[in-house]
């Protein structure tokens, strides 16, 4: 019976509506979405390494890459991918702006007198760092000030923010007075503060318009910093006047215009993280990973449920946390890697008591730039990858350490001694009819794509 509607001719073919999925992209800088983009182009075209996507949908797709059409800026996938495709493949160099690009996906239709359906997934990619500042939103510039100089304060952080706070203590902040020249140097301190965090792994750094200041670099609304609460009295034109007044200009023009123009109609939020940087860099880097997942998870909550839905009626229904560059830990540990991010979100999704937000957690290589490899160390065979080191001609061979599966275990970071490589990316393949060798990129698409095809 079924077979016989699947056949009928009716002279004319009935319309199916296109569909449009938006998903937005993000992830600190460094994380891998440029990549992650490149790849996932380059997968759908080609389609010849996605089988787990092609099962589960049970039907054929044929994609293209739609022209850009918006204001935003353009992602060259081209140029990336003849980068990518050279004899010495090379990354692409990385992008400050929000980028657009739109993969049109036509579905065969199971019926004769059904035309194909149409999906348009568009992918929209901006810095995470952004979305650090909508955590703002939350706080008054005295409160945020407080927040964040006690946590300049604590160990991991002391060093980096010394001279900052030993000049906040050289000025008179809270009178009236010439106060640009100390200004701009109180905000030069803040910002070498936040870029050497940056240097040294760190992913909580509020602005994060200070590191990545896209089209507002220069801009004298981000003349401002945290500062002392005042005892007494705060005079008008006073240092803290002065940047408590920028405080919340950027914080209501900028973080509220990023919100309404970029975040408030998305199907899917992915938020991609490099996990693989974290754990090299040791303890404090890896809980201040924590601290940044749990601020831009927060955001997510808005507009469902506190002051900010009435300017906010954000519906982000999904978000799918994905840890990035599976390729640098050896196969037999990747269960281990998924339940690391797996409990660091659970953790979080807790503390914020949010219940309402389906959370998703996976980790995926968006380009297999290594071979998983067993080789012998100190007499016992160790799990090893095995690639192109960056700045070296030929493949090695790397221990990487080994993960624990319960990162909660005491003895975890007393024991870690990760030494993760950077390696070199491996070449596409010349045509589309092949795309580059990934993980698990086919099942982080089918994320996006299932209950919605
Ligand atoms: N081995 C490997 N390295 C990756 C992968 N994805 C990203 N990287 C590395 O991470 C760097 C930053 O990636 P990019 O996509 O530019 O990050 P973005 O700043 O978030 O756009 C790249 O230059 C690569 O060195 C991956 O799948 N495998
Ligand atoms: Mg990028």
């Amino acid at each position: 019976m079924i077979e016989f509607i699947k056949d009928i001719d009716l002279g004319f073919k009935i319309p199916t509506p296109d569909k449009t999925i938006k998903v937005a992209i993000t992830g600190m800088s460094r994380s891998g979405k440029t990549v992650f983009l490149t790849s996932i182009i380059n997968q759908l075209i080609a389609n010849d390494k996605l089988p787990y996507l092609n099962d589960k949908l049970g039907r054929t797709f044929v994609a293209r890459l739609l022209p850009p059409d918006s204001i935003y800026m353009r992602f060259d996938y081209y140029n990336k991918l003849k980068a990518l495709r050279s004899e010495n493949p090379r990354w692409p160099k990385s992008t400050k702006a929000v980028s657009k690009t739109t993969i049109q996906l036509e579905f065969k239709s199971e019926y004769g007198f059904l035309e194909n359906q149409i999906i348009n997934l568009e992918l929209i990619d901006y810095p995470g760092e952004w979305l650090l500042d909508l955590a703002m939103l939350d706080m008054s510039y005295q409160e945020w000030s407080e927040f964040i100089i006690n946590l300049a304060k604590e160990h991991a952080r002391a060093d980096f923010s010394k001279e900052w706070l030993m000049d906040i203590k050289q000025h008179s902040l809270y009178k009236k007075g010439d106060t640009f020249e100390i200004e701009e140097q109180l905000f030069d301190l803040y910002s070498e503060y936040l870029k050497s965090l940056y240097y040294h792994g760190f992913s909580f750094m509020q602005p994060g318009r200070f590191i990545e200041p896209g089209d507002m670099k220069d801009d004298p609304l981000l003349l401002f910093c945290p500062l002392p609460t005042p005892s007494g009295l705060v005079e008008e034109d006073s240092i803290y006047s002065n940047f408590q007044k920028r405080y919340e200009s950027y914080v209501s023009e900028v973080a509220k215009r990023l919100y309404l123009e970029h975040f408030q109609t998305f199907d899917s939020q992915v938020v991609l993280v490099d996990l693989v940087k974290t754990l090299n860099e040791g303890e404090a880097v890896f809980e201040d990973m924590h601290l940044a997942l749990k601020s831009i998870l927060k955001t997510f909550t808005y507009g469902s449920n506190n002051v900010f839905s009435k300017f906010f009626d954000m519906k982000i229904d999904h978000v799918l946390f994905a840890a990035t560059k599976a390729d640098h830990i050896p196969v037999s540990a990747h269960e281990s890697y998924m339940n690391l991010l797996s409990e660091m979100i659970w953790d979080i999704k807790k503390e914020l008591d949010v219940k309402h937000i389906d959370t998703e957690v996976t980790i995926f290589s968006a380009v297999k730039s290594t071979q998983f490899v067993k080789a012998m160390l100190e007499g016992a065979e160790v799990d090893c990858v095995r690639g192109i080191v960056e700045d070296e001609e030929e493949p090695s061979t790397h221990f990487p350490g080994t993960l624990p599966a319960d990162y909660k275990d005491p003895n975890f970071w007393k024991n870690a001694d990760f030494n993760f490589q950077t390696f070199k990316p491996i070449s596409f393949p010349p045509r589309d009819s092949n795309a580059v060798e990934h993980i698990r990129m086919d099942r982080l698409i089918y994320s996006l794509l299932k209950d919605r095809v």
